[in-house]
C-alpha cells in the first residue's frame, strides 16, 4: 500500500511537471479528468511514457488499467519508449503516402518507435535515389538503413523486426512464424491482386468479384477460426500488417464507386477485424487521410 502510495505520488510530480511541456508541444492543457483517467493518459503520451519509463512505473499502470484496449495502446508505446535505443541509426524511407505498401513499413517503424526520414516520392518522376536503390522494380517502398537499401514492403517489415527491439512483429516461435508468413504471403498473392483486378475494371468483371469474393471468404474464415481481434491474436502482427489495404481501402474506394466488395453483411469477421484495426494507435498515425483518399480515388474513377 506504502508503495503503491508512493508511486502515486511520483506519478502527480511526473504530471505536473509534464503538463508544462506539453502546453509547449500542443499550445493548450489538457483536460485529464478522475484518477484513471490520468493514468491512461500518461500512459498514452510519448512525453509522459518516456518519464514513466525512466522512473520504471510502466507496470503499476498496467496493473492498474482494467481496460484490455487501453493495454493495448500503452503496450504499443511502452515497446515504443523501450526501444528508443533506436534512435541512432540512420533510417530513410522513400514512400508515397497514399501506397498501402508503404503504410506496411510505416506501421512496423512506428511500432517499434524508429525515427526515420520520409522522402515523398512523385511516381511520375521518380527521384534518381529511388531508381539507384531499387533498381529492378523502381517502386516505393525502400527503406535504407545506414545506407543500405531494402525493398518489397513484407521484406522490409521482416527486416525491421529482425534489426530492431521491442514489439515483436513475428511470432518468436518457429512454426508460429511460418504460419504468420503463410497468411501475409496468402494476402500479397492471392487477396490484393483479386481486389485490384475488380477495382481496375471498374466492377464491370463479375468474374473477378467472384474471385475477389472467394480470396476474402477464406481471411473471413480464418479470423471466424481463430475468434480473436486481430489475425496475431490479442495484438497485431505481420498478417495484420500485410492487410493493410484490405482494411481500410476499399470502404474509401467503395464510397466513390458502386463497387461493394467488402461489405459488413458478406464478411461479418472481417469488417469488424478492419474496425479494430485502423483503430490501432500506431495504424492511424500513418494511414493517408480519408479525405486524401477520396480525392485521389474520385480523380481515379472519373468523379472527381
Ligand atoms: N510488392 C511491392 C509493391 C510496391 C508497389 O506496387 N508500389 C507502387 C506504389 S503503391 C509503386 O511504387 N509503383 C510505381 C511503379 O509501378 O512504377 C511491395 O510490396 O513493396
Amino acid at each position: 500500500m506504502k508503495e503503491k502510495y508512493r508511486t502515486y505520488v511520483q506519478i502527480k510530480k511526473i504530471y505536473g511537471s509534464c503538463i508544462n511541456e506539453m502546453k509547449d508541444v500542443y499550445g493548450y492543457k489538457r483536460h485529464f479528468g478522475n484518477k484513471i483517467k490520468i493514468y491512461f493518459n500518461v500512459a498514452h503520451h510519448p512525453i509522459y511514457s518516456r518519464h514513466l519509463y525512466k522512473y520504471q512505473l510502466f507496470t503499476f499502470i498496467e496493473r492498474t488499467i482494467s481496460y484490455p484496449k487501453i493495454q493495448q495502446e500503452s503496450r504499443c508505446y511502452y515497446h515504443r519508449i523501450k526501444s528508443s535505443e533506436n534512435m541512432a541509426d540512420e533510417v530513410k524511407l522513400y514512400a508515397l503516402g497514399r501506397s498501402p505498401f508503404v503504410c506496411r513499413v510505416k506501421i512496423a517503424l512506428h511500432l517499434k518507435g524508429i525515427e526515420y526520414e520520409n522522402f515523398e516520392e512523385d511516381l511520375s518522376n521518380k527521384s534518381s535515389e529511388l531508381v539507384r536503390y531499387n533498381p529492378v522494380y523502381k517502386k516505393v517502398p525502400v527503406l535504407v538503413h545506414n545506407g543500405k537499401p531494402i525493398s518489397e514492403s513484407l521484406v522490409i517489415v521482416e527486416y525491421i523486426d529482425d534489426v530492431w527491439k521491442g514489439f515483436s512483429i513475428l511470432p518468436e516461435d518457429p512454426y508460429e512464424k511460418a504460419v504468420a508468413r503463410f497468411w501475409a504471403k496468402f494476402i500479397e498473392d492471392k487477396c490484393d491482386p483479386s481486389i485490384f483486378k475488380v477495382y481496375r475494371s471498374n466492377g464491370d468483371d463479375e468474374h473477378a468479384i467472384v474471385e475477389a469474393w472467394e480470396q476474402l471468404q477464406v481471411l473471413e474464415n480464418e479470423l471466424a477460426v481463430k475468434g480473436s481481434k486481430f489475425f496475431g491474436g490479442d495484438n497485431i502482427n505481420l498478417v495484420d500488417i500485410a492487410a493493410v489495404f484490405i482494411a481500410y481501402w476499399p470502404g474509401i474506394i467503395e464510397e466513390v464507386t458502386e463497387i461493394k466488395l467488402v461489405t459488413k453483411d458478406k464478411f461479418p469477421k472481417l469488417t469488424e477485424w478492419a474496425d479494430n484495426f485502423v483503430n490501432c494507435q500506431v495504424v492511424k498515425e500513418v494511414l493517408p487521410t480519408r479525405e486524401h483518399l477520396l480525392v485521389v480515388f474520385k480523380k481515379r474513377f472519373g468523379k472527381a
